[in-house]
């Protein structure tokens, strides 16, 4: 979601086939673009609902790519190396980039290259408790200058709810990706796995890559990539990220990295009804999630 090319202006919401867009960041008719691009067979997608790893997965695959050496890439600013496709200006560029190509995206699957579902690239799919995603979302919109500052957290809650924000419904972004699973070469994995067990997620990762890297370099991987050292590393925690876009004032974008913060957030009856929605989208979904998302602390 960010672009250090992308100058000041008013940002809103606009809808566009169905997705909100965020005027001044993203065109739509770049946006209407993307689903005809070629793909190789070297390009990963990193797909994600806002909030639920984007940058933290940035970071794994930048480091996978230089076998863990934190020092390749201490140039260039991880949203530079690793782009958001949808940003304005990210497609062009995309079309001559050299390989591997590496991007992220919050897209829904219906603008994404058509050449994805011909198993050409791969994608990783990061999936997050959509209660945490939300009150990392109700932060973000305090720290993003493109996004409206809420007016407290019940209304971000209700907003949150209708999809009324840029990743629109989270629901119907894990579900219509996840509908197209046999057509890609695509991972699913979750903010939750990574926490527990970040070894074995980045090996997951690797191997889903294809990487060949020995145990100290994945070790390299694992340890830059903690949130406690990635916070100190400027071009991974998007520190530098100009302040037209974010106001590091009010936070950051590594602010807690925690599992379960909603429980600070919710009141009984905003999870009661959380519950009851989640049930009401997700019954018919095949993937179980290991989150702990009923209890209110
Ligand atoms: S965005 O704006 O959609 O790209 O944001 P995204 O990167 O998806 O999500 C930001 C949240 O991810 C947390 N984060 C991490 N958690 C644990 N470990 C690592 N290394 C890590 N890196 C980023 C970040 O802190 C945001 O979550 P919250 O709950 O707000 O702390």
């Amino acid at each position: 979601m960010d672009s250090s090319e992308v100058k000041a202006e008013t940002f809103e919401l606009v809808l566009h086939k169905g997705f909100n867009l965020i005027r001044g960041i993203h065109d739509p008719d770049e946006v209407d673009q993307i689903c005809n691009l070629e793909i190789r067979d070297t390009d990963v997608f990193v797909v994600t609902y806002p909030k639920s790893g984007t940058i933290w997965m940035q970071q794994i695959l930048l480091l996978l790519e230089v076998k863990g050496d934190l020092t390749v890439f201490k140039h260039n600013s991880n949203a530079e190396l690793l782009p958001w496709i949808e940003v304005q200006d990210h497609r062009v560029k995309y079309i001559t980039a050299p390989s591997p190509r590496l991007r992220v995206t919050h897209l829904l699957h219906q603008f994404m290259p058509f050449a994805l579902s011909q198993k050409k690239g791969k994608v990783i799919y990061v999936a997050r408790n959509p209660k945490d995603a939300l009150v990392s979302y109700y932060h973000f919109h305090k720290v993003a200058n493109m996004l409206e500052t809420p007016k407290d957290f019940d209304d971000f809650f209700e907003k949150f709810l209708r999809g009324d924000v840029y990743g629109g419904s989270w629901f119907e972004h894990i579900k219509t990706w996840y509908s197209h699973k046999n057509d890609m070469n695509i991972l699913f994995i979750t903010y939750e796995e990574m926490i527990k067990d970040l070894k074995s997620a980045v090996e997951k990762v690797s191997l889903f890559l294809g990487k060949e890297l020995t145990d100290e370099q994945l070790a390299s991987v694992v340890k830059h990539s903690t949130f406690n050292n990635m916070k100190k590393i400027p071009q991974a925690s998007y520190e530098q990220v100009s302040s037209d876009l974010l106001n590091h004032n009010q936070g950051t974008f590594m602010r807690k990295g925690t599992i379960g913060d909603w429980k600070n957030y919710f009141t009984l009856s905003q999870c009661e009804r959380f519950d009851m929605i989640f049930h009401r989208e997700m019954k018919d979904f095949p993937l179980s999630f290991t989150w702990d998302s009923s209890a209110v602390a």
